[in-house]
């Protein structure tokens, strides 16, 4: 197999693209991509300050190393969600990661500073535990980029990830949120814009930047994923694309290029809704937000104990 660029040894195919790539040219690639779609979707400019999502994973992991590559000020921001050993472990690569380089990561432990960690509080808000933590890190996120004044908050979503949730959006045809499925949300109502600068780079590929990049990060999925739908999704959409090399690609770009525009007056009637939270002034369409009503259902069941003293920044 040779690289299709100079026809060197190569390391990786990559076949929705029909070619095959050396360690320097797949680099490359990945950079160039990321490059592109920061352009493409007027993502980030040179003199903003990022702040980017850390888990300690390929993506999240992958994703500041590409931007700080392209020369984009990226600081890092670990969110510790209390899942026992995953985020132990977890918390240990994001820092490892950004010590290892002299970077700086924001971290902010859920236990520690709310009082509860995601098992606790799905438990007593009722809610799967994804729903709970996917509300959880909006907020600290928002919060915390507000907070240091960052301009952007960037996330490791991937082809894979945005594929998967599309699919499950249409298939259920949820359209208040394909009207919010877009690669950048701008900043408004005190949010700061949110960006994905990987949509136009795949799963497999990250994992392998990461190895060639001589990343480490957790492979392990978190415990909680089990039985989440996305997955099933990600299975369908990897069964199509494996007969049908680029159909990831042009399920979520073609819906991005033809159909999204269409749902998004739904999401904006709901946007213009919004006012802050009468605890945390985080901008809610009811009278306390989300995150606010989930801590206090969760803080009223006391969290055990071994966790919250085992709990560090
Ligand atoms: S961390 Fe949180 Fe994920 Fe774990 S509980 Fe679900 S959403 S699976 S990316
Ligand atoms: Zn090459
Ligand atoms: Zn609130």
């Amino acid at each position: 197999m040779k690289c299709t660029v100079c026809k060197g040894p190569a390391v990786i195919d990559i076949r929705r693209h029909n070619a095959n790539f050396c360690s320097e040219h797949f680099l490359r690639l990945c950079r160039d991509q990321v490059a592109k779609a920061i352009k493409d979707f007027e993502m980030l400019r040179p003199d903003e300050r990022a702040l980017v999502a850390v888990s300690g994973g390929k993506d999240s992991l992958a994703v500041w190393d590409i931007l700080l590559e392209l020369g984009y000020q990226a600081d890092g921001l670990y969110l510790g969600l209390g899942i026992g050993d995953y985020s132990d472990a977890s918390g240990e690569m994001a820092r490892a990661f950004a010590s290892a380089r002299g970077l700086h990561l924001v971290e902010i432990d859920l236990p520690t500073d709310h009082g509860f960690d995601i098992p606790t509080g799905a438990r007593a808000a009722r809610r799967v535990p994804c729903s709970a933590c996917g509300l959880s890190k909006r907020h600290l996120f928002d919060e915390a980029a507000r907070e240091g004044g960052y301009d952007v908050v960037v996330t490791g979503h991937n082809l894979d990830d945005e594929a998967a949730v599309l699919f499950g959006n249409v298939l259920h045809w949820q359209t208040d949120y394909l009207g919010r499925q877009l690669p950048v949300l701008p900043a408004r109502h005190g949010f700061p814009r949110k960006v994905k600068p990987l949509v136009r780079l795949g799963e497999r590929e990250m994992a392998a930047y990461c190895v060639l990049r001589n990343i480490d990060y957790i492979v392990e999925e978190c415990p909680m994923a089990a039985g989440n739908k996305h997955l099933g999704y990600k299975e369908a959409l990897n069964a199509i694309e494996a007969t049908s090399p680029g159909s990831k690609h042009d399920f979520y770009f073609g819906f991005l290029a033809r159909a999204s525009a269409h749902f998004t007056t739904e999401a904006e009637a709901e946007q213009q809704e919004l006012h802050p939270c009468g605890r945390c002034g985080a901008p809610t369409p009811g009278e306390v937000c989300a995150f606010c009503r989930l801590a206090e259902r969760a803080t009223a069941v006391p969290v055990s104990l071994g966790r919250r003293a085992e709990a560090s920044r």
